[in-house]
């Protein structure tokens, strides 16, 4: 981690071949067909889900119209293997492990902590992604920098946030990162963990990770710079600018399209029309990569290339990730509009349980005593980060005004890694002619 990279072979955008556009074979009459152009989209995934979710609107005796959605499609396959992984050696893959127990056991207690009374607003959980947050993290260097959303919780652990900090946050404890100002994971650390805040409005945090990347650029470093989006969020304008941007600049962005299948309660034949979301890669000039978000060999793999990649300087990579929302949006939502027979599809893709049989059954990296040892640590760690979160004040009242606006000196941010390196200009500005608008 945080070993020094290679400089930026491409210190600019324009002078590399156009990302997957291959030029075109000679057809069978000998002839080139220019207008031809194929472009590949890497899939590591070992099984190619094969359903479909449709709307209906049925009317009551009253006439009263009701909404619900149906799954067609192969709902029996069998359960995939887990893909080895070409990088992860024994021991980093049972640090993945750990921290997707970790992740699942925290928001557990979480669950547990709403149901007591003790949190302030609604909990969001990442089941069924923990292989997404978790890998996709852990193959950061210590020097990149993160951004999560609200199901990536398990890359907070893995940047090194302990569970009583999002524990507190929710619970809007003193001690929480906003000291009991918001409710949820809406905190960053520019000082440590490299971390931007999550941002509400969807898709906002790729141009600013984007900026971040610009701006180590600009200080001489080449990061990479990861963040989230959803399958609903990434509709929105500002995904669009925001890989546009990294992709013309050439910055360091490793972007995990997490590919839940939901929406709130919009399913995703209801917010797209291309088969894949990592085809949008190629309107955008960079690498798309498909995974199987529940396969954390898979998200690493994926993740490890993209961040490599970033530190070349060569630019930005979209991953897609294929998973399932296996709870509703929040703990309020109880999610019954989701057919049943998707929620048992994608139980049996369980992340957690499949890397564990991996570990345990197939590479025998494990054994079951190991396992459970391990399984006995993980909740021992979250109930002692359970008792410091509960332990923890409430704010005083008379704190309440203090730390919402900035007062002088509060957020003083310097350079990280140096001066801007910029090239000095000889002479002055160009005079240029008053512009002419034309009506
Ligand atoms: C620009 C914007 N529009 C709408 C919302 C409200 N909103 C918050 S989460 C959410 C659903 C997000 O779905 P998705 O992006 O698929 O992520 P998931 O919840 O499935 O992880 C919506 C519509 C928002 N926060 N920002
Ligand atoms: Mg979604």
């Amino acid at each position: 981690m945080g070993t020094k990279k290679p400089k930026s072979r491409h210190n600019s955008s324009g002078n590399r071949p156009r990302n997957g556009a291959s030029r075109s074979k000679p057809n069978n009459t000998g002839a080139r067909n220019n207008d031809l152009r194929t472009y590949s989209i890497p899939d590591y995934r070992l099984e190619h889900p094969d359903f479909t979710v449709r709307q209906r609107i049925e009317k009551d005796r009253h006439g009263a119209e009701h909404v619900h959605y149906e799954v067609e499609g192969d709902l029996n396959a069998p359960v995939p293997p887990i893909r080895d992984s070409k990088y992860l050696d024994k021991q980093q893959s049972i640090e993945i492990y750990r921290y997707m127990l970790l992740n699942r056991k925290m928001e557990v207690a979480l669950e547990n902590l709403y149901k007591q009374g003790k949190v302030v607003g609604g909990v969001y959980f990442g089941l069924g992604q923990e292989a997404c947050s978790c890998a996709s993290a852990y193959a950061l260097d210590k020097d990149d920098w993160f951004a999560p959303m609200i199901r990536n919780q398990g890359s907070l652990l893995v940047r090194g946030f302990g569970a009583s900090v999002t524990m507190m946050q929710y619970m809007a404890k003193a001690d929480s990162p906003t000291k009991g100002r918001d409710g949820t994971s809406h905190f960053g650390d520019i000082k440590k963990n490299n971390m931007v805040s999550p941002i509400s409005m969807l898709g906002d945090l790729i141009p600013v990770m984007s900026g971040v990347a610009l701006g180590a650029r600009l200080q001489g470093r080449n990061l990479a710079v990861m963040t989230y989006i959803g399958d609903g969020g990434q509709s929105t304008g500002v995904t669009y600018e925001g890989i546009n941007f990294a992709a013309v600049q050439n910055l360091g962005l490793v972007l995990f399209v997490e590919s839940n299948l939901w929406a709130y309660s919009t399913p995703s034949e209801m917010q797209y029309r291309c088969k894949d979301l990592a085809e949008r890669a190629i309107g955008y000039g960079i690498p798309g990569v498909i995974v199987d978000g529940t396969d954390a060999c898979q998200v690493y793999d994926a993740a490890h290339e993209a961040v490599e990649r970033a530190h070349r300087g060569e630019g930005p990579t979209l991953i897609e990730a294929k998973m399932m929302r296996m709870k509703g949006h929040a703990i309020h939502d109880a999610a019954s509009y989701v057919p049943k027979s998707m929620f048992d599809f994608w139980k049996k893709r369980d992340p957690i349980v499949r890397f564990e049989n991996y570990l345990v059954k197939e590479k025998k990296w494990l054994t079951p005593k190991e396992n459970q040892d391990l399984i006995a640590e993980v909740e021992r760690i979250i109930e002692e980060e359970r008792e410091i979160a509960v332990n923890s004040p409430m704010p005083t009242p008379e704190s309440a005004e203090g730390g919402v606006f900035c007062e002088d000196g509060c957020h003083e941010i310097k350079p990280k890694y140096g001066m801007p390196k910029v090239k000095k200009g000889i002479g002055g500005f160009k005079q240029t002619e008053a512009a002419v608008h034309l009506k």
